[in-house]
């Protein structure tokens, strides 16, 4: 059977570790957060994703997933950490990515392929085999766009994951995939194992063209929710509904334009459009002002609620949704989480928040005194203005007739 490590175990690394267990694979999980390492050992989950939790405890169940806090002898070592951006400079940090690739060091051997599967700056897997290097002089590794298998060599490639959060099982199989070796027979090693599991079609690739691939879906997403947002502020200057205006457009045959909305979150696309900025500033210009465009509506959604607010006597405000996205419950780079926060620093208004996905109110809102975590329909009842900023399946079924008495600021358009 063969052995695969997963190091990091994310909204990534827990599903490909776990599906893979049910694959057959030995797995073992390995984070470098105890608790995490121990929740799984029990078979849960520390995070939420449809069905993860069945998957999981199946996989526990089966003896073949195992989690720890150390790597250990494999035939492949995956890396799912996280690679943020340093705030400042907004230039890559990629110390999870050398920390997890020194921390598996010890335990490679000759004929092991090293698969990096974070999202990464192009020229990162050429630093995996530099760092590699640097632990262990005795493994031969590969030869940039070398063609031929050496003895003894190790194999090494970047296979960016494309799974979309609340949808993550089915596109790990389901999802064509891109795989960069360093050299050929690493790309042909990756395409091998990848094979074993996955439905869709596999691309062979060098590292550098994969890790660009990667970048550019989400830049091509991020510029094009930028042309949404931006047109959903013009379309209020211009006093049009944004809504049946987008509607109107994409009838044509090829015209798509996505959802304007708070902002863009996550931990993705919110990202990975600056470690393309970084590498090619005085080129990427598009790219950036994509950026400013997405990272400015937070403001202007709070411009328009303290407009509305400052007409009104009584200020509650019905703050419906803090995730970055509908039906999920990560709130990392969640736009609406950034504005209700802001409302609560800035103004005195009652904020009254409904998370459907989360059980309690997050510790960042928790101590401001006017804020209160609550239901969906207390919300309501109280609010006088509803600021729509997630839509969740839950939110989509309210009877439209209560906002005949208050305002409603719909962000998504789930009442359009
Ligand atoms: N958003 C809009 N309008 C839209 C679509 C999205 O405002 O029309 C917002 C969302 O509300 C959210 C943000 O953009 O705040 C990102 O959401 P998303 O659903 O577009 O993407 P993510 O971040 O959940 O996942 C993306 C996916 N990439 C692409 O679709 C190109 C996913 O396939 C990647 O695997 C993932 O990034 C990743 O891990 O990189």
């Amino acid at each position: 059977m063969q052995k695969v490590c997963v190091v990091g175990l994310g909204y990534i690394g827990l599903p490909t570790a776990s599906l893979l267990a049910t694959k057959g694979f030995e797995v073992l999980g390995v984070d470098i957060r105890s608790q995490v390492v121990d929740t799984i050992n029990q078979g849960k989950i520390h995070i939420y994703e449809p069905d993860l939790d069945i998957l999981v405890k199946a996989a526990v169940q089966s003896g073949n997933l195992k989690a720890s806090l150390c790597s250990k002898e494999s035939d492949v070592f995956i890396l799912a950490v996280p690679t943020p951006f340093i705030e400042e400079n907004k230039a890559p940090d990629l110390s999870y990515v050398e920390a997890a690739t020194r921390s598996i060091c010890a335990s490679l051997k000759a004929g092991d392929l090293v698969i990096l599967e974070s999202t990464s700056p192009v020229g990162t897997t050429e630093k995996i085999a530099q760092w590699i290097s640097e632990e262990r002089t005795d493994l031969v590794l590969p030869g940039r766009l070398s063609e031929s298998h050496r003895e003894n060599q190790i194999y090494i490639a970047h296979c960016p994951e494309r799974v979309l959060p609340g949808n993550i099982l089915k596109e790990l199989v389901e999802n064509d995939r891109v795989v960069g070796g360093i050299d050929r027979p690493s790309s042909e090693k990756a395409f091998e194992f990848y094979s074993s599991f996955v439905s869709g079609e596999i691309f062979s690739t060098f590292s550098r063209t994969a890790e660009m691939a990667k970048l550019t879906e989400n830049t091509f997403r991020d510029i094009n929710i930028a042309f949404a947002n931006e047109l959903s502020m013009i379309s209020d200057e211009l006093e049009i509904d944004v809504w049946e205006l987008i509607r109107l457009a994409n009838r044509h045959p090829r015209v798509n334009i996505l959802n304007p909305g708070p902002g863009v979150g996550g931990h993705c696309i919110a990202v990975d459009p600056w470690f393309i900025v970084n590498a090619a500033p005085k080129t990427a210009l598009l790219t950036k002002k994509a950026r400013e465009v997405n990272d400015s509506k937070p403001e202007w959604v709070i411009q328009k609620v303290l407009n509305h607010a400052d007409k009104m006597k009584t200020r509650t405000i019905g703050c419906l949704g803090l995730s970055f996205k509908a039906n999920i419950d990560d709130l990392r780079e969640s736009p609406s989480l950034a504005i209700v926060e802001s409302l609560a620093e800035r103004t005195d208004y009652q904020l009254m928040v409904v998370e459907p996905h989360i059980h309690s109110c997050p510790e960042i809102l928790s101590g401001k005194k006017n804020v209160e975590f609550s239901d969906l329909q207390s919300a309501i009842q109280k609010s006088d203005i509803v600021l729509l900023l997630v839509d969740h399946d839950e939110f989509k079924e309210i009877d439209p007739k209560v906002f005949e008495e208050r305002i409603l600021i719909d962000t998504r358009g789930a009442f359009a």
